[in-house]
């Protein structure tokens, strides 16, 4: 499963849905001299409702260590449903640190804390259960 598409496909969907809702909206109100409508189209990236793609999202997981690479960095996990990310369960692996992949060996349950960003995964934090 390739998570940055399906993060960037949400996130567009996401995008598509605010912008559509503010062009129905009525724009003009007869007290407010700021330029209504113009501005808007704009500035569609500084629209605070809309999700950043750049930005990091944090998540939590719960699941099993089932293989870790020091050499490259990684650690896989067959984790659980990741709501954050709108994740179904699934064995995958992430970027983590040595003082992640130090601190567990496979076989172990696990919570953990995720860094999303883009493409990347990166396990910031875990702990065994
Ligand atoms: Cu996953």
């Amino acid at each position: 499963m390739n998570h940055a598409r399906l993060t960037i496909a949400l996130g567009l969907a996401a995008l598509t849905a605010a912008c559509g809702k503010k062009a129905e909206a009525p724009v003009a109100t007869e007290t407010n001299e700021a330029e209504p409508a113009a501005t808007m189209s704009g500035d569609m990236g500084n629209m605070s409702m809309a999700p950043d793609a750049n930005a990091a999202i944090k998540a939590k997981g719960h699941g099993t260590v089932t293989a870790i690479d020091k050499a490259a960095g990684t650690i896989t996990l067959d984790h659980g449903p990741i709501p954050e990310a709108k994740w179904p369960a699934m064995t995958m692996a992430f970027k983590a640190a040595p003082s992640i992949t130090d601190a567990v060996k496979v076989g172990d349950k696990v919570d953990f804390d995720l860094s999303l960003k883009g493409s990347d995964g990166e396990v910031t934090a875990i702990a065994k259960q």
